[in-house]
């Protein structure tokens, strides 16, 4: 199959699960175009059956606001021109389904067009009214649709009742990549024998709730000695975190990293996954986590419930209990015969649910269901 595949390159969960899936079809025979205004930060080397097409947007005075939806239409009708693409699958519905659309009228109809959901398209920017229209339309005129997570499906089919079926396709981790590591030298790294890790990876936006981490260990730190916080990631809400660290007295607990790109090996050195969030469509983070045997204490919101089964592979506490967080977080590092018991069943289920093959030979049986149609 000749696919396009179209994503936001920069780091963040919808980029991620498009770059993998891109790989692994292409790993199965299929040829993939991604197609996005940057390379996206998981193809940076030479890879059988995959090409990187660049979108470019003149610079131009009149354009406040650069045309990317435009520029990014202009480019789907350009590749599957040159290579004859049977479809072309977009990841995160704004602008990417409507671009699509419009390469479809332009190419006569002969392109299918597939939208993945992946969260805050629907909940937080498709929901708003300068998009709500666009985005119910481009759902509408998709030939498939499909949403990372039940949760997700359902607040799509509330908030913008399309005339669509949603097809539920999980995310997923390669096993191999990410798994327990033993012994975790990384740990080493982190502080002297006998400290206990606990790690937030995330793109530092509001939504994760980045002060909340910081609060909920400073609550630990005081009933667990030597215990420390890895804050993974960068974004908006960096500065908060750092400042609400240094405002509760635990700054020298907690290691600011940045963007990583080995998170596996940072995760391999960890003890517990940290996510407050306030809504997560699925949580990718965590499931990465998870895979790597590291049990989570995380929000019951949105489709987190999905992924960690509360009290085997982690626990979920409602978003503003931070005290229950606390307690269930303090509860794993000190009993080390649970925190084994859970940081399995983490792996277990990782592995066994959510592998990429399984979640790919879905989408695969999904893109040729839609090419039948
Ligand atoms: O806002 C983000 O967290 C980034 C966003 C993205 O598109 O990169 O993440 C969303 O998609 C991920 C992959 O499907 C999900 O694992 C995240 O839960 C989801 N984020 C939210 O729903 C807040």
């Amino acid at each position: 199959m000749q696919i396009g595949m179209v994503c936001y390159p920069s780091y963040g969960g919808s980029g991620v699960v498009a770059t993998e899936l891109g790989l692994a079809l292409a790993e199965r025979g299929h040829t993939v175009h991604f197609i996005s205004y940057d390379l996206p930060f998981r193809l940076d080397r030479f890879k059988e059956n995959v090409t990187y097409h660049g979108v470019e947007i003149p610079a131009y005075p009149l354009f406040k606001y650069p045309p990317y939806l435009l520029a990014l239409a202009d480019k789907i009708v350009e590749v599957s021109r040159l290579v004859g693409l049977e479809l072309v699958h977009v990841h995160y519905a704004i602008p990417h389904a409507a671009s699509a659309y419009l390469a479809k009228k332009m190419l006569g109809d002969g392109l299918k067009v597939i939208t993945t959901l992946h969260g805050t398209d629907v909940t937080l920017v498709g929901s708003d009214p300068s998009f709500a229209n666009i985005v119910v339309f481009s759902l509408n005129q998709s030939d498939g649709v499909t949403a990372v997570s039940e949760h997700l499906r359902q607040t799509t089919m509330e908030l913008f009742r399309p005339d669509k079926e949603i097809e539920v396709i999980y995310n997923f981790i390669n096993p191999q990549q990410y798994r327990p590591q033993s012994p975790p030298a990384a740990r080493r790294r982190f502080g002297p024998p006998g400290t206990k890790v606990i790690a937030h990876v995330s793109n530092f936006r509001p939504v994760k709730r980045v002060e909340v981490v910081v609060e909920v260990f400073a609550r630990i730190q005081k009933q667990v000695p030597d215990v420390r916080l890895l804050m993974v990631g960068d974004g908006p809400d960096v500065c908060r975190a750092y400042e609400r660290a240094c405002a509760l007295g635990v700054r020298d607990r907690v290691a600011f990293l940045g963007k990583q790109e080995d998170i596996p090996a940072i995760l391999a050195g960890v003890d517990l996954f940290l996510l407050p969030s306030a809504t997560e469509s699925f949580g990718l983070a965590a499931l990465e986590a998870m895979a790597c045997g590291v049990p989570v204490v995380a929000s019951r919101a949105g489709g987190l419930p999905e992924v960690i089964v509360e009290g085997e592979t982690g626990y979920l506490l409602p978003p503003d209990d931070l005290e229950g967080m606390t307690c269930k977080a303090i509860k794993l590092l000190t009993d080390p015969v649970l925190h084994r018991q859970m940081a399995e069943a983490a792996f277990e289920r990782a592995a066994t649910v959510f592998p990429t093959d399984l979640w790919v030979k879905r989408y695969e049986e999904f893109y040729a269901r839609v090419l039948e149609a």
